[in-house]
């Protein structure tokens, strides 16, 4: 049997996620097919490809499921005699590839469109439907857009009868022009090859079993789907952090299986990278040193990255993490990450790779009672002084927060701090300290507040989405990257509303304007159908869900208070007497880190004036983040009024009260929602409302037995 005949036999709602396009009208499969365009019934294509022959399987799979007819697929070489028949039809293609995508635009518009953007047109005199890129990847996305709105907006579909409706001003013409706005829009799976999920929380990998690549090909290929959909270009398939048996994915052990995963991925026009171990020359290589300016390890890289694009053409490049948690990195050998990264950028540039390398630098081995060390510190410190010193096709990964991916932190420094440097934010789609996908918490509306944080880099209007998106420094490679919250539980994320998380990432990188309101609505509805009861529902659930889940866990941006190595649940002292750099020095007086220049560890001044100044002081630090930049009595009044205990108390007491409420209101859905979705999320929401109320007391009780000060309202504190 070839590998690719082993299937996963997964199906139904969950599974399809937010491509069922099942719930595309209410009513019944009959009423759909009456409100089919009239160009819906048949597909006309001049180009072939393997990108292209996804875009057709994807068109036709959804029009007929949309509308109960497969349309017909025509492949002509000459496009010319078809399109003067003037038949109804959609016709794609790419503006170099098909004279008919060309033609419909005028030749600004051709120039506009570029890359990965395409344009989607109506044309109710011809009645077609004519969808142009410069790309296949374009035509691709537009597909899937397509299909999307088509979804989302019933009524914009022409129908038998367009012109009457047309004379009757009930249909707008279908003219859509997208262009995204970054161009690295990344996924990170942190996969193990014994099938282990570094901060997994849905099932096992769907990339590796017990020492191999999967044989079920066909779950890579539904999952690279997914991410297609919502726009990802570019997938690192294993672990960051990578151990012994993955180091070899790069060499003649693996790298057939790399590049049967780097084919699933090509045909959704995703491309692949590798996480690469940066001591292997060493580990692979059987080298006495990985010294990036040595000329043998240089060799070795060279020599095994041309292996490594003989197997995989379109191959990404590698993403690195060095010198960051115990990792190998140039400092071993006294270089600085300039020299590690420039030296794999060399081995990479003739085949047009990346480097990918993440700035999670900082000292893990901290003494907890060294207070001059500030973790929040490392990666300005130590990236700040390299800008510049960069190859042109090596990109900085920097997280979106100075510490690692809390409910609430400020935002990294860095983004503002380097002119002439690569850089793509990295965010954490998997919710590590953000419930473990059993807790509800949409992120959009957090990833959306780091983008729209202004740095003031070049004065007023220096958001952080312009550094990611490159615009502000103009530079050549910038986008997204995130870690993935998928596994091969049934639904992917094992949370089933977590999709939400999955779907909003894409969205966002796609178009970091899209409001978290739109997106969530847009998956909702893509998700359960457009019942209003379902789509208000369950869209106020997950725009309220980051809010509730930080009132309950640690207070005003101090973070962690979880419990060691796993993260999940209450601990407030799990982390303090620790080595990582991650305290929040609660006594019986106060509580709190102070970064500032004044009396702290002065990691204000890493920010541009106006946010230095922000934050330097007490009056003009935002309440949420004034644990995260102060040390404080428990009688601090934030601006809010409140003092800091009692916030800690009421924010407590009502993040449990909105818990319970989020699970009261999904059983209003029962009956309306798939029955295997609405159990799994009834049961999550339980144990949620459950487990707040442990974070509740645990948090609750340490601060009162600290503080000794009562709670205002003299509710049960233990
Ligand atoms: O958040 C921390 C995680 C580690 C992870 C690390 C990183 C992959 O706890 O599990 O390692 O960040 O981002 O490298």
């Amino acid at each position: 049997m070839s590998q690719t005949n082993v299937r996963s036999n997964l199906s139904g709602p969950q599974y399809d996620a937010w491509l069922g396009y099942h719930a595309a009208l209410p009513g019944a499969n009959g009423g759909l097919h009456k409100a089919a365009p009239i160009w819906s019934k048949r597909i006309e294509v001049q180009e072939q490809h393997h990108v292209m022959d996804t875009a057709l399987t994807e068109l036709s799979q959804g029009l007929s499921k949309l509308y109960g007819v497969q349309p017909e697929i025509i492949k002509a070489q000459t496009q010319d005699a078809l399109h003067n028949e003037r038949i109804p039809a959609i016709r794609l293609g790419t503006l170099d590839g098909s004279r008919f995508a060309a033609a419909t635009l005028t030749d600004s518009e051709r120039a506009a469109v570029h890359g990965e953007g395409f344009i989607i047109r109506e044309d109710e005199a011809q009645r077609e439907l004519v969808i142009s890129s410069a790309t296949l990847q374009g035509v691709l996305y537009a597909v899937f857009h397509l299909l999307r709105e088509l979804t989302l907006k019933p009524e914009r579909a022409q129908t038998g009868a367009a012109s009457d409706d047309m004379k009757h001003g009930k249909h707008k013409r279908i003219d859509i022009t997208e262009q995204p706005v970054n161009s690295l829009r990344m996924i990170n799976q942190w996969d193990n090859v014994d099938g282990s999920i570094e901060r997994g929380y849905a099932g096992r990998s769907i990339f590796y079993e017990n020492g191999e690549f999967t044989r079920d090909i066909k779950r890579i290929r539904d999952y690279a789907r997914l991410l297609a959909s919502t726009g990802i270009n570019a997938v690192a398939i294993n672990n960051v952090n990578v151990h012994r048996k993955e180091s070899l994915f790069l060499a003649e052990r693996y790298l057939g299986e790399v590049a049967k995963f780097a084919t699933a991925f090509r045909d959704y026009g995703i491309r692949l990278f590798l996480s690469a171990n940066y001591a292997s020359p060493i580990e692979v290589g059987g080298l006495q040193s990985a010294d990036p300016l040595d000329e043998q390890v240089r060799e070795w890289w060279s020599i095994q990255t041309a292996k490594v694009y003989a197997a995989i053409p379109d191959f990404g490049g590698y993403l690195i993490k060095a010198d960051s948690e115990n990792r190998p990195g140039p400092f071993t050998y006294n270089r600085d990450h300039a020299e590690g990264a420039n030296m794999l950028a060399e081995a990479l540039r003739p085949f047009g790779g990346l480097v990918i390398w993440r700035c999670f630098v900082y000292n893990c081995k901290q003494d907890w009672r060294d207070r001059s060390t500030d973790r929040a510190r490392a990666a300005y410190d130590h990236f700040k002084p390299l800008d510049g010193r960069f190859a042109d096709n090596v990109i900085l990964q920097i997280k979106n927060g100075p510490m690692d991916f809390q409910v609430r932190e400020a935002v990294s420094p860095l983004f503002g701090g380097m002119e002439n440097t690569n850089q793509v934010i990295e965010f954490q789609i998997t919710q590590e300290y953000t419930g473990q996908q059993r807790h509800l918490a949409y992120l959009v509306p957090q990833w959306k507040e780091v983008l729209d944080f202004d740095t003031y880099a070049k004065g007023e209007g220096s958001e952080i989405k312009r550094i990611a998106d490159g615009s502000l420094y103009r530079r050549p490679y910038s986008g997204f990257a995130a870690v993935s919250n998928i596994g091969a539980d049934a639904c992917w994320t094992g949370h089933p509303l977590a999709q939400a998380n999955l779907y909003g990432y894409g969205r966002l990188g796609w178009n970091p304007e899209l409001s978290a309101e739109q997106i969530a609505d847009e998956w909702v509805r893509l998700t359960f159908g457009h019942d209003e009861q379902v789509v208000e529902r369950i869209t106020g659930m997950l725009l309220c869900s980051l809010d509730i889940y930080e009132s309950y866990t640690a207070p005003l941006g101090v973070g962690w208070m979880v419990n060691p190595d796993h993260h999940y649940g209450p601990n407030v002292d799990g982390y303090e007497y620790s080595k990582w750099g991650t305290y929040h020095f609660a006594d019986c007086h106060g509580i709190g880190v102070d970064r500032t220049v004044k009396s702290g560890t002065g990691y204000t001044s890493q920010y541009h004036a106006e946010n230095a100044a922000r934050y330097e002081s007490l009056e003009t630090c935002p309440d949420e983040l004034i644990l995260f930049f102060h040390h404080v009595p428990y009688t601090h009044v934030l601006h809010s009024g409140k003092t800091v205990i009692q916030h800690i108390y009421d924010t407590h007491f009502e993040g449990v009260e909105q818990a319970e409420a989020l699970a009261e209101t999904w059983k209003e859905l029962e009956g309306k929602v798939d029955p295997v979705i609405y159990s799994k999320v009834a049961t999550l929401q339980a144990e949620q409302a459950e487990h707040a109320k442990e974070w509740r007391d645990m948090i609750n009780t340490y601060f009162y037995r600290k503080s000794g000060i009562q709670d205002e309202h003299a509710r049960t504190i233990y």
